[in-house]
């Protein structure tokens, strides 16, 4: 995204909060929308690799009524493309090796997308394997990456970028027993001069704040903030706690 270019060549950083539409309930959902004015975050995550529910239009419907923060969607397959959004994560698992998202449904949806008038954001989306297997790993049918290979996540973010994508989203998967470690993504950090979003397990201030100082430009919440209400205020602290020392540096 051209405004997440802009976070990365000012060593400013980004969060984002994941809304899952099967997992959120509608009145928590304006109540965190709302608690967003207190705790800033920079954009709102819509979506999940298995949707049951179908009503991303409804919450981002009620995302719209509270805030003016830009939303993305976050695409399992090409059913979940909804026009309301901003924009839309446009997702190669490059992770992984199968074809079908590596490039397969990306044929199905192109034409939708196109018509949709949604802001296209190419992203290299590598799985990192995160303890326990992930909803995202069985359902695409691929093999996370090995938590403690820094070295091959920073080549498949090398040819990621080399293919042209635009960003990266290292995830460990949602409710991940391990967070992407910090040494992976400074790995990552060194190879590639893209964008890095981080998501999955991050559930603590502590780890939010090693995300970011590893190099993550963006982190992702999801989980976590559905079951901690004191979670978002730390993660926005932790965020703007590293953004005042880059406007002072
Ligand atoms: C999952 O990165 C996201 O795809 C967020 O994960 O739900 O564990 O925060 P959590």
């Amino acid at each position: 995204m051209t405004t997440l270019r802009h976070y990365r060549l000012s060593g400013r950083k980004a969060l984002a909060v994941l809304l899952d539409p099967d997992k959120i309930e509608q009145n928590a959902l304006s109540d965190l929308v709302v608690s967003t004015t207190r705790f800033p975050v920079d954009f709102f995550l819509v979506g999940g690799s298995l949707v049951t529910d179908y009503v991303h239009k409804e919450v981002i419907a009620t995302i719209r009524r509270h805030s003016q923060t830009p939303i993305i969607l976050f695409p399992g397959n090409p059913t979940h493309i909804e026009p309301s959004a901003d924009a839309i994560l446009f997702l190669s698992l490059i992770s992984g090796r199968n074809p079908e998202f590596l490039i397969g449904q990306h044929v199905i949806a192109a034409p939708l997308l196109k018509k949709s008038g949604l802001e296209i954001l190419p992203t290299g989306y590598m799985l990192v394997d995160s303890g326990t297997q992930t909803t995202v790993s069985y359902i695409s049918g691929t093999m996370p990456l090995p938590h403690d290979k820094p070295g091959v996540a920073a080549c498949t973010a090398m040819a990621g970028e080399m293919l042209g994508l635009k960003l990266i989203y290292l995830d460990a998967g949602s409710g991940a027993r391990w967070a992407v470690s910090p040494i992976m993504i400074a790995a990552v950090r060194a190879a590639v001069d893209l964008p890095i979003i981080v998501g999955g397990g991050i559930n603590s201030g502590e780890k939010a704040y090693e995300a970011l100082k590893a190099g993550a430009d963006m982190i992702v919440v999801g989980n976590g903030i559905e079951q901690n209400p004191d979670l978002l205020p730390q993660l926005s602290a932790a965020v703007r706690e590293f953004n005042q020392s880059v406007v002072q540096a």
